[in-house]
C-alpha cells in the first residue's frame, strides 16, 4: 500500500528524536504557561520557576494536574498567556454548571492546529482531489471550523453544510458527489436509514470515506457504518481543551489513532491514583497541549478512559497508537455528539416551581440517533387543571432545558411517586443505549 504523509518527517521521526522535539517544545510550553497566575501557582508548587527547571520529560510528572473545573474557575480570561489584540479566535465547549470553557487562539496556534488536521486527513489517505461534506456543528464548537480549516490546507473541496436537514445532506451528497464526510457516528447511521426515503439508490453516491468522531462508539458500530455505506470511516479524537480535533486520528490501517506525539504529550494514568501506567494498561487520558501560546494547557485530565498501542504501526509513522475511547470517568453523557451533564439538567428542572423532588433522566436510541428523555414529577394538583395547561409546562420545561444543555429533550411529566426511587445513592440516570 502507498502509506501518504503530509510530514513524513515528523510523522516518521525515531524516538530519541521526537522525545527531543518534545522536551524543547514543553520548555516552551512552561514559559508561556508561566505567563499566566494560575499555571504560576501550580509551577511553583512543583519547583519550576522557569522553562530551564525541566530538566528531562519525566519532569512532566512533578506538575499538578489541571482539570475542568479549573478552566470553569478561570472563566473567561484566567488561563489566557497572551494580550486578547493576539487572539484570533475562540471557541467554547458547554460546561456542567452553565459556565462554558472558553479557548483562546493565536494566528499561530490556529496555524498549528491547522497542519496537524491536514496531517490527519492525510493519514487517512484523502487529498486534494476529494470532495468533503463536513457535517459537523460550526460555530463555537472546535469539530465544525477545525477540520475544515485542516481540510482547506489539505487542498479538498470544503462544503462547510453544518449538522442536521438529512434531507439536505443527503441531496447535497448527491449533487457534488461528496467523497468524504465528517460527522459523528449516530447521525452518519441515521442519515444511512434515511437512503430509502430520499431515493438513494446504489450508485447515486460517490461517498469513499467518512472521518467519525466526538462520541463514543465502538468498533462493531464503525464496521456497521463501512458496510452499510460501503466506505472506510476513520476514528477521530479531540477535546477543545486541547484545541479540538486532531489530537488522534486513525491512518489507513483503521488500527486506533495515531496520537501527534509532537503536539501532544500523552500519558495514561491511575484514575484513583494519578499515577502513570504502562503501555497497553487502561486508564484515564491525561493531555498536555505543546503547541497553544494564547492558552497553554498542561496535563489535562480528559476523563476519557483509553489504552496506549506498546507495538508500533504498520503505517511506519512512529507517533504511538490511542484505542478507541472506552469510557469516561464522570457522569457526562454524550448525546448525539453533545455533551451533556446530569448536573445541567438538574439544576435547570428544580428552578421550576412546579416540578417536585424525583426526576429520572433516559436515554436509548431511536433508530440510529440517541433519544434524551427527562421524566419529572410535579404536584399532583397540577394535573386536575386543563389539559392545555400542563402541555404549557412541558414546553417550559422542554425550553428551559434546552437553553442549557443546546439539545431538545423529551419531557414526561408524571405523579409524585410514580417514578422509582432508589435507597442510597440516587440512580438518576438509565442509559439504555446498547454497549454492542
Ligand atoms: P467536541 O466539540 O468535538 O464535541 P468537546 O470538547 O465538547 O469536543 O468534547 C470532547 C469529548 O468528546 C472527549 O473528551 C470525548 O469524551 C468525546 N469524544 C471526542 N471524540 C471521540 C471519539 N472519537 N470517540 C469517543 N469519544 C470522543
Ligand atoms: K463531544
Ligand atoms: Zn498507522
Amino acid at each position: 500500500m502507498d502509506i501518504p504523509f503530509w510530514n513524513r518527517e515528523i510523522e516518521t521521526l525515531d524516538r530519541a528524536s521526537l522525545e527531543k522535539v518534545q522536551l524543547e517544545r514543553l520548555r516552551q510550553m512552561v514559559s508561556w504557561a508561566l505567563k499566566t497566575p494560575f499555571y504560576g501557582r501550580k509551577l511553583a508548587s512543583a519547583g519550576i520557576g522557569s522553562p530551564e527547571d525541566v530538566k528531562s520529560l519525566r519532569d512532566l510528572e512533578r506538575i499538578p494536574f489541571t482539570v475542568k473545573d479549573d478552566l470553569r474557575r478561570g472563566f473567561p480570561r484566567g488561563l489566557l498567556a497572551v494580550e486578547m489584540s493576539e487572539v484570533v479566535r475562540i471557541h467554547s465547549s458547554s460546561g456542567t454548571t452553565g459556565i462554558p470553557t472558553v479557548i483562546y487562539f493565536a494566528r499561530d496556534d490556529l496555524d498549528r492546529w491547522t497542519d496537524l488536521l491536514a496531517r490527519s486527513i492525510t493519514a487517512t489517505g484523502a487529498s486534494s482531489r476529494d470532495i468533503l461534506q463536513n457535517m459537523m456543528t460550526y460555530g463555537l464548537f472546535t469539530g465544525g471550523l477545525g477540520l475544515h480549516y485542516g481540510a482547506e490546507r489539505v487542498g479538498m473541496t470544503v462544503i462547510p453544510i453544518g449538522g442536521g436537514n438529512t434531507k439536505r445532506q443527503i441531496q447535497t451528497m448527491k449533487d457534488f458527489q461528496t467523497t468524504v464526510l465528517h460527522v459523528t457516528p449516530s447521525y452518519l447511521l441515521h442519515i444511512h436509514s434515511q437512503f430509502e426515503n430520499e431515493g438513494v439508490r446504489p450508485g447515486d453516491l460517490a461517498v469513499k470515506r467518512a472521518f467519525i468522531g466526538a462520541e463514543p462508539h465502538s468498533e462493531n458500530t464503525r464496521r456497521k457504518i463501512e458496510d452499510l455505506l460501503g466506505i472506510q470511516a476513520f476514528n477521530s479524537y479531540g477535546l477543545s481543551e486541547l484545541n479540538g480535533p486532531g489530537v488522534a486520528f486513525e491512518c489507513v490501517h483503521r488500527k486506533d489513532m495515531h496520537v501527534w506525539e509532537d503536539a501532544y504529550l500523552i500519558e495514561i494514568i491511575d484514575p484513583k491514583t494519578g499515577q502513570n501506567v504502562e503501555d497497553g494498561q487502561e486508564g484515564e487520558v491525561v493531555l498536555t497541549n505543546l503547541v497553544r501560546r494564547a492558552m497553554p494547557i498542561l496535563r489535562y485530565r480528559t476523563r476519557d478512559l483509553a489504552f496506549v498501542h506498546p507495538e508500533p504501526c504498520e503505517c511506519g509513522r512512529t507517533h504511538r497508537r490511542l484505542s478507541r475511547i472506552l469510557g469516561r470517568t464522570d457522569d457526562m453523557l454524550i448525546i448525539n455528539g453533545v455533551n451533556v451533564f446530569p448536573s445541567q439538567i438538574e439544576e435547570r428542572i428544580m428552578k421550576v416551581p412546579e416540578v417536585a423532588t424525583n426526576y429520572l433522566i433516559h436515554v436509548d436510541k431511536k433508530g440510529a440517533l440517541d433519544r434524551l428523555t427527562v421524566k419529572v414529577e410535579i404536584y399532583p394538583k397540577l394535573f386536575l387543571g386543563e389539559a392545555a395547561r400542563l402541555e404549557a409546562l412541558r414546553a417550559r420545561i422542554r425550553e428551559e432545558l434546552r437553553s442549557s444543555i443546546v439539545i431538545s429533550p423529551n419531557v414526561e411529566l408524571h405523579e409524585p411517586g410514580s417514578l422509582p426511587v432508589s435507597e442510597g445513592k440516587a440512580k438518576r440516570v438509565v442509559d439504555e443505549r446498547p454497549k454492542d
